[in-house]
């Protein structure tokens, strides 16, 4: 099972989450059984790949999703 990054943070306040783009709450959640823990400080939010959520040391090594505008030869996005 492998881990990503998303884009929510709960450094400001302990288990108030937003998203670290635009400073918003987060108003859904999936979180995985008994998380968040903010297990050694955990401010940082993760999922796996069965969809689960799980906070995660901010500086932690897991995958990254990037998003990219592409263009075929087409013109098919
Ligand atoms: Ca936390
Ligand atoms: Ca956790």
């Amino acid at each position: 099972m492998y881990r990503f990054w998303l884009d929510g943070r709960d450094v400001e306040s302990e288990n108030h989450w937003y998203w670290d783009w635009n400073a918003l709450p987060i108003q859904y959640s999936k979180w995985q059984s008994g998380q968040p823990d903010n297990r050694f400080d955990q401010d940082c939010l993760s999922f796996y790949t069965s969809g689960e959520w799980d906070d995660y040391g901010c500086n932690s090594r897991c995958h990254a999703i990037c998003e990219l505008e592409y263009t075929d030869t087409n013109g098919i996005i």
